[in-house]
């Protein structure tokens, strides 16, 4: 299949294109190195080195990996380029990493909530008006979120795959059953923007019979795939900063260089979870079942485990003696809430989920130990506050 990998020089999307590439499948990296520009901009590095995307594509083909192609273009305002690229490239399959992903960063300030709003809204918009205007058949491999759901209004619900079923009373007495998308409750502007997407997605698979499978990702954790360990110029990149580090890769960092482990609140905010190489291979199960023509939007749930944060805390802290803190909650989120969540679709599809017992949280700490010294212990706290009131209890508690 020919498919284009956007976001793909990004922590999911390489790993993701070399996987794809790997098996067969013929890969278009398109990116437009913003992640590594905000990165400059916020004076913080990768924990682990990264090469240039030049760099990774060369070593890629050296060690045998099947060629890949690379494109410098913004999806959000490169318009007439996106157009052309489909018209050119003719690609079975998109896969949409393309987006400015961390939840903290998205709420830092006015600017940085627009530049999320416009990035993202923009971009999987031009995307889908350029794949109506080429009048080309492209599936759409989204990367959204387990966030777009909520935390902490399902009261021991399962959360099904995108659709809920509904019964609604009417005046009469009767009532009538309606599958419909599940409300969504997103805790920060980045995850507004996935909500965003998935009404996107929805109106112009009805109005176009745009091929749509969107992917409610939970929190990815690990660092390498078996395929970006073959060389140390294929490594993929390692969040660890207050703004772009997810919690479990965090823990285990912070773990790594005898950092207290930083539990936002009392820790009882349950969330989802996936190993990277579960996200890569799950994408690639998305790519080869494709919904069919007039199919409406496919929705998975991608992720594998659910865990509370002070649990995962504990865990790692007892895996490594690691202290724990508890800080004032720089988010306004749910004090607890329970997760129950049902991914029955991948499974079903062959995943055999990887969990975090199998030895590779200690593999993440041998990595971040490998690099500690790379580590900026400054830029470690979560800063960016929700609201005013959070802000303050930020400086309270400081
Ligand atoms: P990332 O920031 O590492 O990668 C995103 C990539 O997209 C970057 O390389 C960036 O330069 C590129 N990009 C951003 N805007 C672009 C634009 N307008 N045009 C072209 N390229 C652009 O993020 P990630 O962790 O790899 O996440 C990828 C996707 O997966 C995101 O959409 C994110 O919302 C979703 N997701 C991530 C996680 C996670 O834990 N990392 C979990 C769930 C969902
Ligand atoms: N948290 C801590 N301590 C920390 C960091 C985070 O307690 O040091 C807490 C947060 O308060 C939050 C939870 O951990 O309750 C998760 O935070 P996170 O930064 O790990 O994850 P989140 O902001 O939700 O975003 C990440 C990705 C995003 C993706 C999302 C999937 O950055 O792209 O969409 O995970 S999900 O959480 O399922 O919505």
């Amino acid at each position: 299949m020919k498919v284009l990998v956007l976001g793909g020089d990004g922590f999911c999307g390489w790993p993701c294109a070399v996987n794809l590439a790997d098996a067969g499948h013929d890969v278009v990296v398109v990116d437009n190195l913003s992640r590594r520009k905000i990165d400059i901009d916020l004076e913080v590095e990768s924990l682990t080195p990264i090469t240039s995307i030049s760099e990774r594509l060369r070593a890629w083909e050296q060690v045998g990996g099947k060629a890949m192609r690379f494109v410098h273009l913004d999806i959000a305002h490169e318009y007439d380029r996106l157009l052309e690229l489909l018209r050119s490239e003719r690609p079975d399959t998109v896969v949409h990493f393309a987006e400015q992903r961390a939840a903290p960063y998205s709420m830092k300030s006015s600017a940085t909530k627009r530049y999320t709003v416009d990035n993202n809204v923009n971009g999987t918009h031009n995307l889908l008006a350029a794949i109506v205007e080429s009048g080309l058949d492209v599936h759409i491999v989204h990367l959204g979120t387990m966030g777009v759901y909520g935390y902490g209004s399902h009261r021991g619900a399962t959360i099904p795959e995108g659709y809920l079923t509904v019964e609604v009373p009417q005046a009469d007495g009767s009532r009538f059953t309606e599958k419909i998308l599940h409300p969504t409750d997103p805790g920060s502007v980045y995850h507004m923007t996935k909500t965003l997407d998935q009404l996107l997605f929805f109106y112009y698979n009805k109005n176009d019979s745009i091929r749509v499978t969107d992917l409610h990702q939970g929190i990815v954790w690990g660092t390498n795939t078996a395929l970006t360990d073959r060389d140390p110029r294929l490594t993929n990149r390692f969040d660890y900063d207050g703004d772009y580090g997810t919690v479990l890769n965090r823990f285990l960092m912070q773990a790594a260089i005898g950092y207290p482990l930083t539990v936002h609140g009392t820790g009882g905010q349950t969330r989802a979870f996936i190993h990277i190489r579960d996200s890569v291979r799950c994408v690639q199960l998305a790519l080869e079942n494709a919904p069919t023509s007039g199919e409406k939007v496919k929705i998975f749930n991608q992720m594998t485990e659910s865990h509370q944060v002070g649990q995962l805390a504990q865990k790692v802290a007892d895996l490594t003696g690691a202290e724990i803190r508890y800080q004032a909650n720089p988010r306004k989120e749910a004090i607890e809430n329970d997760l129950i969540v049902d991914n029955r679709c991948f499974i079903e599809l062959g995943l055999n989920p990887t969990t975090l017992d199998d030895g590779l949280l200690a593999e993440v700490v041998d990595v971040a130990r490998r690099w500690a010294d790379r580590c900026d212990r400054s830029r470690i706290p979560c800063l960016s506050a929700w609201t005013t009131r959070q802000a303050e209890a930020l400086r309270t508690h400081a």
